[in-house]
């Protein structure tokens, strides 16, 4: 222990900085009792990796009414690590730290902004993510950024790839309730297709109420590179999920309930409801052509049907999943309430708009498949599989048998079915969505586990399943329980996703503290030895380096409010810092090099220990100090 009281007694930010990468290291290796994991990649064939074996590839998941984005290694199904988006998170103080805030913020309406702060609250703290989607380049995935939706608040959001960290949150006027969401292929991302669910009055301000046939639904394109919406359609009927095409030109939405119904049995009368497809250069032209009306700073074309942006397919009863091919021909519109998917070929779909063909025209294929068909995920070998929610099966069927089928020919496009444990709604392959998809790997995620995990309570976890769809026979070979909800993923090689291992001093994300040091003339990586006092407000300025902070105490004054600023001179891989301030609900992450940082008022008077919460060091439970907040005069 006479490293430690030498240490505490010189707290010279050098000495401390010599120490670290050496001293530091070897702790927290030693701490996580791991000495260079092999980087072996699974045998071929096997989920099952050794321990120490990397994953092959990158899963993204949707967590649904948690709101956070997951990662899982693909074969082996762990989950590597949580993200989080629209929810509020314990471990990592996103949702409380000010460079999570600004995220959370910026990008909202005036008019929600103001709706917060009458209930006194800077963002929503719930979100429902259910479609995280990558950006491509040139037909496949590029590793820069994922997209996500939130249809509880009506937001989308995107994660920086390079530090897996949400940097954009933006609320869509207009629109309601965002649900599908897929990024343009081709020739890149671009825009960011968003399916406004329900059907609101456009100008929703309580004029309109009980009166639906004034009811309209929002399709939305983002520009994915600034996140700030490009347009919006307003068409007829609900928009569920959507895709885009690979040539750049098309974007599909399947549409239920065309009836504008509003309860139950008026949504699910009609026979047929519909696939919207959107003219992508007709609806440019048309926004710079200045046709429409600009609602809340936005142009929205009207696309209702009759319009020369939209076309309607029939597509039978309440078509749910919407899935381009990696053919780059086919897109697959999934029937739910029909036991058929109905296959449409991009390259007949310019005649709907050029000669006003049949709308119909556009199938080459209509399939039946089982019970329920919800989403359908691709090998790349011109196999398709598609989940029957009903059947609780997976179907594996043939693109181009299914083609000829409709034609006349008398052949089978059913390949093969599969059990899964229960109630499957979206599945995926490896890739599967780009016009890389390489048939690896297929997850199918089920919305029910009933019986196949030991019980747990009335709550029960969902259940996803790895299938191995190396050959035609489809095989189980792994259960995974998950809390709410494993709505939907994409599975990304892993050469595709390259992340920092620790932050650089420059990033963005907390350029905002970097000013304000500058302006008090404090370098962030100096800290402060004092608080910087102006009028009640007061900044503290600390660095952390293993296992201590720059300052073991501080004073502050009743009634201050108090930004307190940390940043993480460990440069180790893996040596993240916490700062919990006890009693105050104050908590989160600093990793290696990052600066974070949170403001709250100093209203309770006395003794407040702040510590490290993220496991860093031997001496990780020493790493403390004191806040004083002396009271208010009487
Ligand atoms: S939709 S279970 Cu929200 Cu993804 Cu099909
Ligand atoms: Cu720093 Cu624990």
């Amino acid at each position: 222990m006479t490293g430690k009281a030498n240490k505490l007694r010189v707290t010279r930010r050098g000495l401390m900085r010599a120490t670290a990468s050496g001293a530091v290291a070897a702790a927290a290796t030693a701490a996580a009792g791991v000495a260079n994991p092999p980087r072996a990649h699974a045998a071929a064939g096997s989920h099952a990796l050794a321990p120490g074996q990397l994953d092959d590839y990158y899963g993204f998941w949707s967590s649904g009414q948690t709101g956070e984005l997951r990662i899982l290694g693909i074969p082996s199904m762990r989950e590597l690590m949580r993200v989080p988006v629209f929810n509020r998170c314990s471990a990592s103080g996103w949702g409380q730290t000010n460079e999570s805030l600004k995220v959370l913020t910026e990008g909202l309406l005036p008019e929600t902004k103001a709706f917060l702060a009458a209930r006194g609250r800077l963002t929503y703290d719930n979100g429902d993510l259910h479609h995280p989607h990558m950006s491509f380049t040139d037909g496949t995935y590029d590793g820069r950024y994922l997209f996500m939706n939130d249809k509880a608040n009506t937001r989308v959001a995107r994660v920086r790839c390079d530090i897996m960290k949400c940097d954009k949150v933006i609320e869509i006027p207009n629109a309601a309730d965002i649900h599908g969401l897929r990024p343009q292929k081709y020739p890149r991302t671009g825009y960011v297709f968003a399916n406004g669910e329900h059907e609101t009055p456009l100008v929703n301000d309580g004029k309109i109420l009980d009166s639906p046939e004034d009811y309209v639904n929002i399709f939305t394109a983002i520009d994915g590179d600034t996140m700030t919406v490009s347009w919006q359609v307003m068409v007829s009927g609900n928009l569920d999920n959507c895709d885009a095409d690979y040539q750049g030109k098309y974007a599909f939405a399947t549409s239920y309930n065309s009836e504008m119904g509003m309860t139950l049995a008026e949504m699910t009368e009609s026979e047929t409801d519909h696939c919207v497809i959107f003219d992508i250069k007709a609806i440019e032209a048309g926004v710079a052509a200045g046709d429409g009306q600009v609602l809340n700073g936005v142009r929205v074309l009207d696309g209702r049907k009759g319009s020369k942006y939209t076309r309607y397919v029939p597509i039978p009863n309440s078509p749910h999943g919407c899935n381009t091919a990696p053919d780059k021909r086919h897109v697959v519109i999934n029937g739910k309430l029909s036991p058929t998917v109905s296959v449409i070929d991009v390259t007949k779909v310019d005649a709907l708009f050029s000669e006003n063909a049949d709308p119909r025209s556009c199938i080459v294929a209509e399939p039946q498949l089982g019970l329920g068909p919800l989403h359908t995920a691709f090998d790349g070998k011109g196999g398709a599989f598609t989940t029957l929610f009903l059947d609780s099966q997976v179907v594996k069927w043939d693109l181009e048998k299914a083609v000829r089928a409709y034609a006349g020919e008398d052949v089978d496009p059913i390949i093969s079915k599969v059990d899964v444990q229960y109630q499957p709604g979206h599945n995926h392959t490896t890739m599967g969505e780009t016009a890389e998809a390489d048939g690896k790997w297929l997850v199918s995620m089920n919305k029910f586990s009933k019986d196949r995990f030991i019980n747990v309570g009335p709550l029960k976890p969902e259940n996803e399943q790895l299938i191995d769809i190396s050959s035609d026979e489809m095989k189980v070979v792994h259960d995974g329980a998950t809390f709410a909800e494993p709505h939907d993923c994409i599975i990304v090689r892993r050469d595709i996703v390259n992340p920092k291992t620790i932050w650089d001093r420059d990033d963005p994300i907390f350029s905002d503290a970097v000013r304000q040091a500058a302006a008090d003339g404090v370098d962030l990586e100096d800290g402060a030895e004092e608080p910087i006092r102006d009028g009640n407000k007061v900044r503290i300025y600390m660095y952390s380096v293993a296992p201590e902070f720059s300052m073991e105490k501080f004073t502050v004054r009743q009634g201050d409010e108090v930004t307190i600023y940390i940043t993480n001179l460990d440069d180790v891989d893996d040596v993240t810092h916490g700062f919990c301030l006890s009693n105050y609900g104050i908590a989160f992450e600093i990793a290696p090099q990052a600066t974070a940082s949170v403001t709250f008022t100093a209203d309770r008077p006395g003794v407040h220990w702040f510590y490290c919460q993220w496991f860093c060091h031997a001496l990780h439970m020493e790493m403390r100090g004191r806040m004083f907040v002396e009271p208010r005069a009487a």
